[in-house]
Protein backbone atom coordinates (compact mmCIF):
# COMPACT_ATOMS: atom_id res chain seq x y z
CA UNK A 1 0.00 0.00 0.00
CA UNK A 2 1.33 3.35 -0.67
CA UNK A 3 2.07 5.64 2.11
CA UNK A 4 2.38 9.47 2.31
CA UNK A 5 5.99 10.66 3.70
CA UNK A 6 6.61 13.42 5.77
CA UNK A 7 8.04 16.53 4.02
CA UNK A 8 11.53 16.42 2.56
CA UNK A 9 13.64 18.23 -0.49
CA UNK A 10 13.58 17.13 -3.70
CA UNK A 11 17.62 16.15 -3.12
CA UNK A 12 16.58 14.37 -0.88
CA UNK A 13 13.90 12.48 -2.08
CA UNK A 14 15.76 11.92 -4.84
CA UNK A 15 18.62 10.07 -2.26
CA UNK A 16 15.55 8.07 -0.90
CA UNK A 17 14.54 6.53 -4.39
CA UNK A 18 18.02 5.79 -5.10
CA UNK A 19 18.76 3.93 -1.72
CA UNK A 20 15.13 1.75 -2.46
CA UNK A 21 16.96 1.04 -6.20
CA UNK A 22 20.06 -0.27 -4.37
CA UNK A 23 22.55 2.38 -5.36
CA UNK A 24 25.91 1.71 -3.17
CA UNK A 25 28.05 3.88 -5.26
CA UNK A 26 27.85 6.74 -7.50
CA UNK A 27 30.33 8.82 -9.51
CA UNK A 28 30.08 12.61 -10.07
CA UNK A 29 31.45 15.63 -10.77
CA UNK A 30 30.11 18.64 -7.89
CA UNK A 31 28.16 21.88 -9.24
CA UNK A 32 26.54 24.28 -7.15
CA UNK A 33 23.47 23.46 -9.54
CA UNK A 34 22.90 20.52 -7.18
CA UNK A 35 23.76 20.77 -3.86
CA UNK A 36 20.82 19.87 -2.48
CA UNK A 37 21.33 16.38 -3.89
CA UNK A 38 25.22 16.69 -2.24
CA UNK A 39 23.62 17.60 0.50
CA UNK A 40 21.15 14.23 0.92
CA UNK A 41 23.97 12.02 -0.22
CA UNK A 42 26.01 13.30 3.05
CA UNK A 43 23.26 11.54 4.98
CA UNK A 44 23.96 8.21 3.65
CA UNK A 45 27.61 8.14 3.37
CA UNK A 46 28.18 5.15 5.09
CA UNK A 47 25.78 3.66 2.97
CA UNK A 48 26.46 5.11 -0.81
CA UNK A 49 29.59 5.81 -1.73
CA UNK A 50 30.58 8.60 -3.48
CA UNK A 51 33.11 8.81 -6.16
CA UNK A 52 34.73 12.00 -6.70
CA UNK A 53 35.76 12.76 -10.20
CA UNK A 54 38.25 15.27 -11.93
CA UNK A 55 36.52 15.16 -15.09
CA UNK A 56 33.02 14.33 -15.73
CA UNK A 57 34.06 12.91 -19.07
CA UNK A 58 36.31 10.26 -16.57
CA UNK A 59 33.37 10.42 -13.81
CA UNK A 60 30.68 8.91 -16.45
CA UNK A 61 32.87 6.49 -17.85
CA UNK A 62 33.04 5.32 -14.79
CA UNK A 63 29.46 5.01 -14.21
CA UNK A 64 29.20 3.07 -17.75
CA UNK A 65 31.63 1.05 -16.81
CA UNK A 66 29.96 -0.31 -13.35
CA UNK A 67 26.90 -0.56 -15.56
CA UNK A 68 28.53 -2.80 -17.77
CA UNK A 69 30.22 -4.93 -15.44
CA UNK A 70 27.00 -5.37 -13.15
CA UNK A 71 23.87 -5.18 -15.23
CA UNK A 72 22.79 -2.10 -12.51
CA UNK A 73 22.43 1.14 -13.50
CA UNK A 74 25.57 3.45 -13.27
CA UNK A 75 25.01 6.35 -11.27
CA UNK A 76 26.63 9.63 -12.32
CA UNK A 77 26.18 13.46 -11.34
CA UNK A 78 27.05 16.40 -13.22
CA UNK A 79 26.62 19.96 -13.24
CA UNK A 80 25.21 22.29 -15.93
CA UNK A 81 26.31 23.04 -19.09
CA UNK A 82 29.58 22.61 -19.03
CA UNK A 83 29.63 19.35 -17.12
CA UNK A 84 26.88 18.12 -19.31
CA UNK A 85 28.84 18.19 -22.25
CA UNK A 86 31.95 16.78 -20.97
CA UNK A 87 29.95 13.63 -19.37
CA UNK A 88 28.37 12.74 -23.30
CA UNK A 89 31.29 10.47 -24.08
CA UNK A 90 30.09 8.34 -20.74
CA UNK A 91 26.42 8.47 -22.63
CA UNK A 92 27.68 7.72 -26.09
CA UNK A 93 29.40 4.78 -24.41
CA UNK A 94 26.31 3.50 -22.90
CA UNK A 95 24.51 3.52 -26.19
CA UNK A 96 26.59 2.13 -28.50
CA UNK A 97 27.50 -0.53 -25.63
CA UNK A 98 23.86 -1.00 -24.36
CA UNK A 99 24.94 -0.56 -20.57
CA UNK A 100 22.86 0.79 -18.15
CA UNK A 101 23.51 3.98 -16.94
CA UNK A 102 21.38 7.00 -15.25
CA UNK A 103 22.74 10.23 -15.81
CA UNK A 104 21.94 13.20 -13.54
CA UNK A 105 22.56 16.87 -14.71
CA UNK A 106 22.20 20.01 -12.60
CA UNK A 107 19.58 22.47 -14.38
CA UNK A 108 18.88 25.83 -14.13
CA UNK A 109 15.70 26.90 -11.75
CA UNK A 110 12.08 27.24 -13.12
CA UNK A 111 12.65 31.34 -12.69
CA UNK A 112 15.07 32.01 -15.85
CA UNK A 113 14.48 28.74 -17.72
CA UNK A 114 14.95 29.18 -21.10
CA UNK A 115 17.14 32.61 -21.58
CA UNK A 116 20.05 30.99 -21.58
CA UNK A 117 20.59 31.40 -18.66
CA UNK A 118 24.19 30.46 -17.10
CA UNK A 119 25.21 27.33 -18.54
CA UNK A 120 21.25 26.90 -19.80
CA UNK A 121 20.88 23.79 -22.17
CA UNK A 122 17.52 22.46 -23.06
CA UNK A 123 18.71 18.03 -22.39
CA UNK A 124 16.44 16.74 -24.32
CA UNK A 125 18.04 18.04 -27.82
CA UNK A 126 21.14 17.41 -26.15
CA UNK A 127 20.68 14.26 -25.62
CA UNK A 128 18.22 13.06 -27.76
CA UNK A 129 19.94 11.25 -29.72
CA UNK A 130 22.22 8.71 -27.51
CA UNK A 131 19.74 7.93 -24.89
CA UNK A 132 17.01 5.70 -24.35
CA UNK A 133 15.13 8.49 -22.66
CA UNK A 134 16.26 12.00 -21.49
CA UNK A 135 13.17 14.16 -19.32
CA UNK A 136 13.44 16.78 -16.80
CA UNK A 137 12.00 16.63 -12.92
CA UNK A 138 9.98 19.85 -12.70
CA UNK A 139 7.65 18.70 -9.74
CA UNK A 140 9.40 17.35 -6.87
CA UNK A 141 6.58 15.10 -5.65
CA UNK A 142 7.16 13.10 -9.03
CA UNK A 143 11.11 12.19 -8.24
CA UNK A 144 9.79 8.51 -7.46
CA UNK A 145 7.96 8.35 -10.52
CA UNK A 146 10.78 9.73 -12.93
CA UNK A 147 13.46 7.30 -11.10
CA UNK A 148 11.17 4.38 -11.18
CA UNK A 149 10.74 4.45 -14.97
CA UNK A 150 14.76 5.60 -15.21
CA UNK A 151 15.45 2.22 -13.66
CA UNK A 152 13.64 -0.14 -15.37
CA UNK A 153 14.06 1.63 -18.64
CA UNK A 154 18.10 1.64 -18.28
CA UNK A 155 17.84 -2.12 -17.86
CA UNK A 156 15.12 -2.90 -20.03
CA UNK A 157 15.00 -4.65 -23.64
CA UNK A 158 18.80 -3.14 -24.86
CA UNK A 159 19.93 -1.57 -22.03
CA UNK A 160 21.47 1.66 -22.18
CA UNK A 161 21.64 5.18 -20.80
CA UNK A 162 19.19 7.71 -19.42
CA UNK A 163 19.32 11.59 -18.74
CA UNK A 164 17.25 13.18 -16.06
CA UNK A 165 17.65 16.75 -15.99
CA UNK A 166 17.45 18.44 -12.18
CA UNK A 167 16.06 22.01 -11.80
CA UNK A 168 17.83 23.71 -9.12
CA UNK A 169 14.68 25.05 -7.38
CA UNK A 170 12.68 21.46 -7.48
CA UNK A 171 15.72 20.42 -5.54
CA UNK A 172 15.33 22.43 -2.60
CA UNK A 173 11.64 22.41 -2.83
CA UNK A 174 10.04 20.81 0.25
CA UNK A 175 7.16 17.81 -0.54
CA UNK A 176 5.62 14.52 0.39
CA UNK A 177 5.58 11.87 -1.78
CA UNK A 178 4.24 8.33 -2.11
CA UNK A 179 6.66 5.20 -1.35
CA UNK A 180 8.10 3.61 -4.62
CA UNK A 181 9.25 0.32 -5.38
CA UNK A 182 12.35 -0.91 -6.55
CA UNK A 183 12.58 -1.80 -9.98
CA UNK A 184 12.61 -4.97 -11.67
CA UNK A 185 14.31 -6.53 -14.53
CA UNK A 186 11.79 -7.65 -16.78
CA UNK A 187 12.86 -9.16 -20.10
CA UNK A 188 11.06 -11.21 -23.06
CA UNK A 189 11.11 -15.06 -23.34
CA UNK A 190 11.75 -16.95 -26.62
CA UNK A 191 8.34 -18.97 -27.39
CA UNK A 192 8.37 -22.66 -27.28
CA UNK A 193 7.78 -22.80 -31.52
CA UNK A 194 10.59 -20.13 -32.02
CA UNK A 195 12.87 -22.52 -30.09
CA UNK A 196 11.77 -25.63 -31.87
CA UNK A 197 12.78 -23.98 -35.06
CA UNK A 198 15.85 -23.14 -33.58
CA UNK A 199 16.86 -26.25 -32.47
CA UNK A 200 16.17 -27.71 -35.95
CA UNK A 201 18.32 -25.17 -37.79
CA UNK A 202 20.59 -25.97 -36.13
CA UNK A 203 19.93 -30.37 -36.05
CA UNK A 204 20.02 -29.79 -40.30
CA UNK A 205 23.71 -27.39 -39.91
CA UNK A 206 27.26 -28.62 -41.39
CA UNK A 207 28.78 -26.25 -40.08
CA UNK A 208 27.09 -23.86 -37.54
CA UNK A 209 29.00 -21.08 -35.86
CA UNK A 210 27.16 -19.31 -32.88
CA UNK A 211 28.29 -15.29 -32.08
CA UNK A 212 28.01 -13.99 -28.73
CA UNK A 213 27.64 -9.97 -28.82
CA UNK A 214 25.58 -7.69 -26.81
CA UNK A 215 24.77 -5.75 -23.79
CA UNK A 216 22.16 -7.85 -21.89
CA UNK A 217 24.36 -10.59 -20.35
CA UNK A 218 24.42 -12.04 -17.05
CA UNK A 219 26.90 -14.17 -15.38
CA UNK A 220 24.25 -17.17 -15.26
CA UNK A 221 23.60 -16.40 -18.50
CA UNK A 222 26.70 -17.03 -19.74
CA UNK A 223 26.74 -20.49 -17.93
CA UNK A 224 24.02 -21.63 -19.22
CA UNK A 225 25.18 -20.82 -23.01
CA UNK A 226 28.40 -22.68 -21.82
CA UNK A 227 26.26 -25.48 -21.80
CA UNK A 228 24.34 -25.12 -24.73
CA UNK A 229 27.46 -24.59 -26.59
CA UNK A 230 28.94 -27.96 -24.84
CA UNK A 231 26.16 -29.87 -25.44
CA UNK A 232 25.17 -29.15 -29.23
CA UNK A 233 29.56 -29.25 -29.62
CA UNK A 234 28.93 -25.61 -31.80
CA UNK A 235 32.61 -23.09 -31.86
CA UNK A 236 31.48 -19.94 -30.14
CA UNK A 237 33.22 -16.39 -31.30
CA UNK A 238 32.14 -13.55 -29.45
CA UNK A 239 31.70 -9.98 -31.03
CA UNK A 240 33.73 -6.90 -31.14
CA UNK A 241 34.78 -6.65 -27.42
CA UNK A 242 32.76 -8.89 -26.05
CA UNK A 243 35.20 -11.72 -25.70
CA UNK A 244 34.58 -12.44 -22.23
CA UNK A 245 31.03 -14.04 -22.85
CA UNK A 246 32.45 -17.69 -22.74
CA UNK A 247 35.57 -18.32 -21.18
CA UNK A 248 38.75 -18.12 -23.88
CA UNK A 249 40.18 -21.54 -22.42
CA UNK A 250 36.89 -23.47 -23.02
CA UNK A 251 37.57 -25.72 -26.00
CA UNK A 252 34.05 -24.49 -27.85
CA UNK A 253 35.81 -21.00 -28.18
CA UNK A 254 37.42 -19.94 -31.26
CA UNK A 255 37.84 -16.13 -31.41
CA UNK A 256 36.64 -12.55 -31.57
CA UNK A 257 34.38 -11.26 -34.46
CA UNK A 258 35.71 -7.61 -35.00
CA UNK A 259 37.86 -5.27 -36.31
CA UNK A 260 40.96 -7.79 -35.96
CA UNK A 261 39.08 -10.85 -36.86
CA UNK A 262 41.79 -13.47 -37.93
CA UNK A 263 42.01 -14.27 -41.68
CA UNK A 264 40.79 -17.71 -41.17
CA UNK A 265 38.22 -16.94 -38.74
CA UNK A 266 36.85 -14.94 -41.40
CA UNK A 267 37.14 -17.18 -43.98
CA UNK A 268 35.53 -19.91 -41.66
CA UNK A 269 32.34 -16.94 -41.38
CA UNK A 270 31.63 -17.24 -44.85
CA UNK A 271 32.15 -20.96 -45.02
CA UNK A 272 29.45 -21.24 -42.09
CA UNK A 273 25.83 -22.26 -43.50
CA UNK A 274 24.24 -21.77 -39.96
CA UNK A 275 24.96 -18.24 -37.68
CA UNK A 276 23.38 -18.31 -34.32
CA UNK A 277 23.67 -14.64 -33.12
CA UNK A 278 23.04 -14.30 -29.47
CA UNK A 279 22.62 -10.56 -28.71
CA UNK A 280 25.02 -8.88 -30.57
CA UNK A 281 23.03 -5.91 -32.68
CA UNK A 282 25.23 -7.42 -35.73
CA UNK A 283 26.78 -3.97 -35.72
CA UNK A 284 29.20 -2.09 -38.16
CA UNK A 285 31.90 -3.49 -35.84
CA UNK A 286 30.96 -7.33 -35.67
CA UNK A 287 30.52 -7.58 -39.70
CA UNK A 288 33.83 -5.76 -40.91
CA UNK A 289 31.37 -2.68 -42.25
CA UNK A 290 28.80 -4.63 -43.07
CA UNK A 291 30.82 -7.17 -45.66
CA UNK A 292 30.71 -10.05 -43.85
CA UNK A 293 27.83 -11.07 -44.31
CA UNK A 294 25.26 -10.62 -47.72
CA UNK A 295 22.83 -7.71 -47.22
CA UNK A 296 19.91 -8.16 -46.45
CA UNK A 297 19.74 -11.48 -46.57
CA UNK A 298 22.53 -13.33 -45.58
CA UNK A 299 23.63 -16.59 -47.54
CA UNK A 300 24.30 -18.23 -44.39
CA UNK A 301 20.85 -19.46 -42.21
CA UNK A 302 20.76 -16.49 -39.82
CA UNK A 303 19.00 -16.93 -36.71
CA UNK A 304 19.33 -13.64 -34.31
CA UNK A 305 18.44 -13.53 -30.91
CA UNK A 306 18.30 -10.18 -29.27
CA UNK A 307 16.62 -8.45 -26.26
CA UNK A 308 15.07 -5.39 -28.25
CA UNK A 309 12.38 -6.17 -31.01
CA UNK A 310 13.31 -2.79 -32.84
CA UNK A 311 16.94 -4.69 -32.98
CA UNK A 312 15.88 -7.73 -35.17
CA UNK A 313 15.58 -7.01 -38.56
CA UNK A 314 16.87 -3.48 -38.96
CA UNK A 315 20.00 -4.21 -40.79
CA UNK A 316 20.05 -8.36 -41.47
CA UNK A 317 16.73 -9.93 -42.42
CA UNK A 318 17.09 -13.33 -40.28
CA UNK A 319 15.53 -16.81 -41.18
CA UNK A 320 14.24 -16.71 -37.39
CA UNK A 321 14.34 -13.63 -35.21
CA UNK A 322 13.66 -14.47 -31.88
CA UNK A 323 12.80 -11.52 -29.55
CA UNK A 324 14.58 -12.63 -26.26
CA UNK A 325 16.78 -11.75 -22.82
CA UNK A 326 19.50 -13.72 -22.87
CA UNK A 327 19.21 -15.30 -19.84
CA UNK A 328 15.71 -16.07 -20.65
CA UNK A 329 17.50 -17.24 -23.99
CA UNK A 330 20.06 -19.15 -22.79
CA UNK A 331 18.19 -20.82 -19.77
CA UNK A 332 16.04 -22.37 -22.66
CA UNK A 333 18.64 -23.11 -25.21
CA UNK A 334 20.63 -25.44 -22.15
CA UNK A 335 17.14 -27.33 -22.34
CA UNK A 336 17.23 -28.15 -25.82
CA UNK A 337 18.49 -31.35 -26.92
CA UNK A 338 19.69 -32.66 -30.40
CA UNK A 339 17.69 -35.61 -31.78
CA UNK A 340 20.47 -37.18 -33.63
CA UNK A 341 24.32 -37.11 -33.78
CA UNK A 342 25.23 -33.61 -35.68
CA UNK A 343 28.14 -33.78 -37.50
CA UNK A 344 30.45 -30.96 -37.11
CA UNK A 345 32.88 -32.19 -34.91
CA UNK A 346 35.61 -31.63 -36.97
CA UNK A 347 34.75 -28.18 -37.85
CA UNK A 348 34.33 -27.37 -34.38
CA UNK A 349 38.28 -28.62 -33.63
CA UNK A 350 39.43 -26.89 -36.43
CA UNK A 351 38.33 -23.71 -35.87
CA UNK A 352 39.43 -24.06 -32.21
CA UNK A 353 42.76 -25.35 -33.14
CA UNK A 354 43.47 -22.43 -35.08
CA UNK A 355 42.29 -20.04 -32.59
CA UNK A 356 44.88 -21.45 -30.13
CA UNK A 357 47.57 -21.19 -33.07
CA UNK A 358 46.45 -17.71 -33.02
CA UNK A 359 47.51 -17.08 -29.46
CA UNK A 360 51.38 -17.97 -30.28
CA UNK A 361 53.41 -14.67 -29.68
CA UNK A 362 54.67 -13.55 -33.32
CA UNK A 363 57.76 -11.26 -33.77
CA UNK A 364 57.18 -7.80 -33.71
CA UNK A 365 60.01 -4.94 -34.03
CA UNK A 366 61.97 -3.23 -31.44
CA UNK A 367 62.89 -4.61 -28.12
CA UNK A 368 59.83 -4.96 -26.31
CA UNK A 369 57.48 -7.65 -27.97
CA UNK A 370 53.60 -6.73 -26.48
CA UNK A 371 52.96 -10.33 -27.78
CA UNK A 372 55.10 -12.09 -25.40
CA UNK A 373 54.27 -9.67 -22.45
CA UNK A 374 50.38 -10.00 -22.58
CA UNK A 375 51.06 -14.00 -22.84
CA UNK A 376 52.64 -13.74 -19.67
CA UNK A 377 50.07 -11.98 -18.50
CA UNK A 378 47.98 -14.94 -19.55
CA UNK A 379 48.98 -17.23 -17.43
CA UNK A 380 50.13 -14.89 -14.53
CA UNK A 381 46.73 -13.16 -13.87
CA UNK A 382 44.31 -14.58 -11.54
CA UNK A 383 40.93 -15.96 -13.60
CA UNK A 384 38.47 -13.70 -12.06
CA UNK A 385 41.01 -10.31 -13.21
CA UNK A 386 38.99 -7.52 -15.17
CA UNK A 387 41.35 -6.16 -17.89
CA UNK A 388 39.96 -2.88 -19.34
CA UNK A 389 40.93 -1.15 -22.71
CA UNK A 390 40.54 2.19 -24.01
CA UNK A 391 40.69 2.90 -27.71
CA UNK A 392 43.58 2.79 -30.46
CA UNK A 393 45.67 0.03 -32.33
CA UNK A 394 47.68 -1.14 -28.55
CA UNK A 395 44.17 -2.65 -27.40
CA UNK A 396 44.48 -4.94 -30.60
CA UNK A 397 47.70 -6.62 -28.58
CA UNK A 398 45.35 -7.76 -25.45
CA UNK A 399 42.36 -8.11 -27.38
CA UNK A 400 44.46 -11.29 -29.27
CA UNK A 401 46.59 -12.56 -27.30
CA UNK A 402 45.02 -12.17 -23.72
CA UNK A 403 42.72 -15.14 -22.95
CA UNK A 404 39.23 -13.48 -21.00
CA UNK A 405 38.10 -16.22 -18.37
CA UNK A 406 34.28 -14.89 -18.58
CA UNK A 407 31.72 -12.58 -17.79
CA UNK A 408 33.00 -9.13 -17.72
CA UNK A 409 36.37 -9.92 -17.19
CA UNK A 410 37.10 -7.80 -19.76
CA UNK A 411 36.11 -3.28 -20.13
CA UNK A 412 36.31 -2.33 -23.60
CA UNK A 413 34.50 0.14 -25.38
CA UNK A 414 32.36 -0.79 -28.25
CA UNK A 415 32.04 2.55 -29.71
CA UNK A 416 35.19 2.88 -29.57
CA UNK A 417 35.96 5.60 -27.10
CA UNK A 418 39.23 6.58 -26.57
CA UNK A 419 39.71 7.37 -22.71
CA UNK A 420 37.96 4.18 -21.98
CA UNK A 421 40.19 2.26 -19.95
CA UNK A 422 41.45 4.54 -17.33
CA UNK A 423 38.13 5.17 -15.48
CA UNK A 424 36.84 2.07 -16.66
CA UNK A 425 39.72 0.43 -14.73
CA UNK A 426 38.81 2.06 -11.20
CA UNK A 427 35.04 1.65 -11.40
CA UNK A 428 35.93 -2.14 -11.65
CA UNK A 429 38.04 -2.02 -8.98
CA UNK A 430 35.94 0.21 -6.65
CA UNK A 431 33.68 -2.30 -7.16
CA UNK A 432 35.21 -5.72 -6.36
CA UNK A 433 38.54 -4.55 -4.72
CA UNK A 434 39.50 -7.83 -3.94
CA UNK A 435 39.72 -8.36 -8.04
CA UNK A 436 43.16 -7.60 -9.54
CA UNK A 437 42.21 -4.99 -12.17
CA UNK A 438 44.55 -4.05 -15.36
CA UNK A 439 44.16 -1.42 -17.64
CA UNK A 440 45.52 -1.24 -21.06
CA UNK A 441 46.15 2.24 -22.37
CA UNK A 442 47.75 3.99 -25.52
CA UNK A 443 49.87 7.03 -24.98
CA UNK A 444 47.09 8.95 -26.88
CA UNK A 445 44.23 7.10 -24.97
CA UNK A 446 46.22 7.53 -21.41
CA UNK A 447 46.46 11.11 -21.44
CA UNK A 448 42.33 11.54 -22.44
CA UNK A 449 41.28 10.54 -18.94
CA UNK A 450 44.48 10.20 -17.61
CA UNK A 451 43.69 12.52 -14.99
CA UNK A 452 41.20 10.05 -12.98
CA UNK A 453 44.78 8.41 -11.64
CA UNK A 454 44.49 11.19 -9.33
CA UNK A 455 40.71 9.54 -8.37
CA UNK A 456 42.60 6.19 -8.34
CA UNK A 457 44.96 7.54 -5.55
CA UNK A 458 42.10 9.56 -3.90
CA UNK A 459 39.95 6.09 -3.46
CA UNK A 460 42.93 3.80 -3.15
CA UNK A 461 41.87 1.54 -6.83
CA UNK A 462 44.89 -0.10 -7.40
CA UNK A 463 45.06 -0.57 -10.61
CA UNK A 464 47.70 -1.43 -12.88
CA UNK A 465 47.70 0.93 -15.61
CA UNK A 466 49.49 -0.08 -18.94
CA UNK A 467 50.30 2.99 -21.12
CA UNK A 468 51.85 1.56 -24.81
CA UNK A 469 53.68 4.64 -25.49
CA UNK A 470 54.70 4.79 -29.74
CA UNK A 471 54.78 8.25 -29.66
CA UNK A 472 52.19 9.02 -31.75
CA UNK A 473 48.04 8.56 -32.61
CA UNK A 474 48.85 5.14 -34.18
CA UNK A 475 45.76 4.17 -35.57
CA UNK A 476 44.97 7.19 -37.66
CA UNK A 477 48.81 7.41 -38.28
CA UNK A 478 48.24 4.03 -39.68
CA UNK A 479 45.63 4.59 -41.60
CA UNK A 480 47.11 7.70 -42.91
CA UNK A 481 49.69 5.45 -44.30
CA UNK A 482 47.30 3.81 -46.09
CA UNK A 483 45.05 6.39 -47.91
CA UNK A 484 48.05 8.68 -47.81
CA UNK A 485 51.36 6.73 -47.70
CA UNK A 486 54.41 9.32 -46.61
CA UNK A 487 52.55 12.26 -46.03
CA UNK A 488 52.38 11.85 -42.16
CA UNK A 489 50.66 15.27 -40.04
CA UNK A 490 48.86 15.59 -37.27
CA UNK A 491 49.36 12.55 -35.57
CA UNK A 492 52.76 12.55 -33.97
CA UNK A 493 52.93 13.26 -30.29
CA UNK A 494 55.44 14.33 -27.28
CA UNK A 495 55.06 12.98 -24.60
CA UNK A 496 55.20 13.30 -20.53
CA UNK A 497 57.36 10.54 -18.89
CA UNK A 498 54.90 8.82 -17.72
CA UNK A 499 56.32 7.18 -14.51
CA UNK A 500 57.25 10.43 -13.62
CA UNK A 501 53.74 11.77 -14.19
CA UNK A 502 52.35 8.80 -12.00
CA UNK A 503 54.54 9.89 -8.94
CA UNK A 504 53.13 12.85 -9.21
CA UNK A 505 50.00 11.71 -8.61
CA UNK A 506 51.21 9.68 -5.95
CA UNK A 507 51.05 6.39 -7.82
CA UNK A 508 53.67 3.94 -8.47
CA UNK A 509 55.96 4.77 -11.82
CA UNK A 510 58.12 2.63 -14.41
CA UNK A 511 58.98 2.33 -17.47
CA UNK A 512 59.87 -0.86 -19.17
CA UNK A 513 61.32 -1.25 -22.91
CA UNK A 514 62.43 -4.83 -23.07
CA UNK A 515 60.04 -8.01 -23.10
CA UNK A 516 62.52 -9.25 -20.29
CA UNK A 517 61.84 -6.50 -18.01
CA UNK A 518 57.84 -6.57 -17.94
CA UNK A 519 57.07 -9.47 -15.97
CA UNK A 520 59.75 -7.97 -12.88
CA UNK A 521 58.35 -4.57 -13.16
CA UNK A 522 54.61 -5.84 -13.34
CA UNK A 523 54.92 -7.44 -10.24
CA UNK A 524 56.75 -4.56 -8.51
CA UNK A 525 53.12 -2.61 -9.76
CA UNK A 526 51.28 -5.24 -8.13
CA UNK A 527 52.55 -5.46 -4.71
CA UNK A 528 53.19 -1.63 -4.44
CA UNK A 529 49.41 -2.27 -3.43
CA UNK A 530 48.85 1.39 -4.94
CA UNK A 531 47.54 2.65 -8.21
CA UNK A 532 50.84 1.79 -10.72
CA UNK A 533 51.80 3.33 -13.89
CA UNK A 534 54.02 1.14 -16.31
CA UNK A 535 54.95 2.91 -19.51
CA UNK A 536 55.46 0.33 -22.27
CA UNK A 537 57.92 2.00 -24.75
CA UNK A 538 57.18 0.12 -28.27
CA UNK A 539 58.88 0.65 -31.38
CA UNK A 540 56.30 2.73 -33.71
CA UNK A 541 56.63 0.36 -36.56
CA UNK A 542 54.61 -2.60 -34.45
CA UNK A 543 52.04 -0.98 -35.70
CA UNK A 544 49.48 -4.09 -35.51
CA UNK A 545 49.75 -7.42 -34.32
CA UNK A 546 49.72 -8.53 -38.01
CA UNK A 547 51.70 -5.96 -40.14
CA UNK A 548 54.41 -3.53 -39.72
CA UNK A 549 53.97 0.47 -40.27
CA UNK A 550 56.31 0.51 -43.01
CA UNK A 551 54.91 -2.53 -44.53
CA UNK A 552 51.54 -0.73 -44.88
CA UNK A 553 53.25 2.35 -46.02
CA UNK A 554 55.48 0.47 -48.94
CA UNK A 555 52.15 -1.14 -50.04
CA UNK A 556 50.60 1.85 -50.47
CA UNK A 557 53.27 3.47 -52.01
CA UNK A 558 53.42 0.54 -54.55
CA UNK A 559 49.97 1.14 -54.93
CA UNK A 560 50.20 4.69 -55.64
CA UNK A 561 52.70 3.67 -58.34
CA UNK A 562 51.45 1.27 -60.09
C1 LIG B 1 37.55 10.27 -28.08
C2 LIG B 1 38.16 9.87 -29.38
N1 LIG B 1 38.83 10.77 -30.13
C3 LIG B 1 39.40 10.40 -31.30
C4 LIG B 1 39.29 9.13 -31.76
C5 LIG B 1 39.94 8.72 -33.09
N2 LIG B 1 41.06 7.82 -32.79
C6 LIG B 1 40.91 6.48 -32.82
S1 LIG B 1 42.28 5.68 -32.39
C7 LIG B 1 43.14 7.11 -32.23
C8 LIG B 1 44.60 7.11 -31.85
C9 LIG B 1 44.91 6.32 -30.61
O1 LIG B 1 46.19 6.64 -30.19
P1 LIG B 1 46.89 5.87 -29.03
O2 LIG B 1 46.04 5.86 -27.83
O3 LIG B 1 48.25 6.44 -28.84
O4 LIG B 1 46.96 4.38 -29.53
P2 LIG B 1 47.75 3.78 -30.78
O5 LIG B 1 46.80 3.72 -31.92
O6 LIG B 1 48.93 4.67 -31.03
O7 LIG B 1 48.16 2.43 -30.34
C10 LIG B 1 42.33 8.22 -32.48
C11 LIG B 1 42.80 9.62 -32.41
C12 LIG B 1 38.55 8.22 -30.96
N3 LIG B 1 38.35 6.96 -31.33
N4 LIG B 1 38.02 8.60 -29.78
MG1 LIG C 1 50.01 5.70 -29.55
Amino acid sequence: MNESMPLKTGGQILVDCLKIHGVELAFCVPGESYLAVLDALYDVREQMRLIVCRQEGGAAFMAEAFGKLTGRPGICFVTRGPGATNASIGVHTAFQDSSPMILFVGQVGGEVVEREAFQEIDYRRMYGQMTKWVAQIDRAERIPEYLSHAFHLAVSGRPGPVVLSLPEDMLTTQVSTLETRRYQRVKPSPGSRDLERCAQILQNALRPLVILGGGDWTAQACDNVRAFAERWNLPVACSFRRQDLLDNRHRNYVGEIGIAISPELKKHVGEADVILALGPRLGEMTTGGYTLFDLPRPRQTLVHVHAAAEELGRVYQAELMINSGMEEFAEAARGLDPTTDFTWGSWTQLLRREYLLSLDPVPMPGALNLSEAVAWLRSRLPADSIVTNGAGNFSGWVQRFYQYTGFRTQLGPTNGAMGYGVPAAVAAKLAYPDRTVVCFSGDGDFLMTGQELATAVQFGAAVVFLVVNNGMYGTIRMHQERDYPARTYGTALCNPDFAQLARAYGAHGAVVEKTAQFAPAFEEALASGSPAVLELRIDPDAITTRASLSAIRENALQLTRS
